[in-house]
């Protein structure tokens, strides 16, 4: 997939009112503060496209963003945020569930992962909820810049691990663009796979 344009489209604080209008979504979950947004701006090639911050807890709506005009790239606000617990309570029933399940036009889901954390409970029961509701992912570890060149293949290969997935699986990224035309070459599988 090669992006030539992007733009925002809509931004949903319902679950009631999620999109479908036939055309294939990619999703973005993971953790508060992981780089949702910073990562989906770095495949879009577009710094601007969806909003980022330090502060955890910056993406509280489902945002659509379409991509070329015929995909959707989904940034959906962040789970386990610990000082807003309740609030990632209400979010996550009243957002991001909604979202996922029975969702006929999400193709894939990615789930992201901090290169440099280790999965936690949060994480964990994201996975179970997408096995268990056969939602199509792959993990893609974020914010590798943060590592050296060598040590990233080996802490992706631990990520995998602690998770139970195959090393194929995970897929390294960060904001500044690393692992970008792996990403994307993958996005192309599952939207052919219609
Ligand atoms: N070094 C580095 N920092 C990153 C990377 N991706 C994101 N960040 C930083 O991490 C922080 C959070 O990034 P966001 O993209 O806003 O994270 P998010 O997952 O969308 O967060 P919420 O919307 O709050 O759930 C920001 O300060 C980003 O600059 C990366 O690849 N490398
Ligand atoms: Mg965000």
């Amino acid at each position: 997939m090669k992006i030539v344009y992007s733009n925002f489209v809509t931004s949903v604080a319902d679950g009631q009112n999620v999109l479908h209008d036939g055309k294939p979504q990619i999703a973005f979950v993971g953790r508060s503060n992981v780089g949702k947004s910073s990562l989906l701006n770095a495949l879009a090639g577009n710094k601007k496209l969806a909003r980022t911050s330090s502060t955890p807890g910056r993406t509280r709506m489902v945002n659509y963003f379409l991509i070329n005009g015929s995909v959707y790239f989904v940034d959906l606000p962040g789970y386990g945020y610990a000082k807003a617990a309740k609030t990632l309570v209400e979010s996550w029933q009243s957002l991001i569930e909604p979202y996922l399940v029975d969702n006929r036009d999400l193709k894939l889901t990615c789930l992201l992962m901090d290169i440099r954390r280790v999965p936690n409970a949060d994480d964990r029961q994201m996975i179970m909820f997408l096995n268990y509701y056969r939602i199509p992912y792959i993990i893609i570890a974020t914010k590798c810049d943060k590592l050296s060149k060598s040590a990233i293949k080996p802490a992706c290969r631990k990520l995998a691990h602690a998770i139970g997935v195959g090393d194929e699986n995970v897929y390294p990224s960060s904001s500044s663009g690393l692992g970008k035309e792996k990403i994307l070459e993958k996005f192309d599988q599952f939207l052919k796979n219609e």
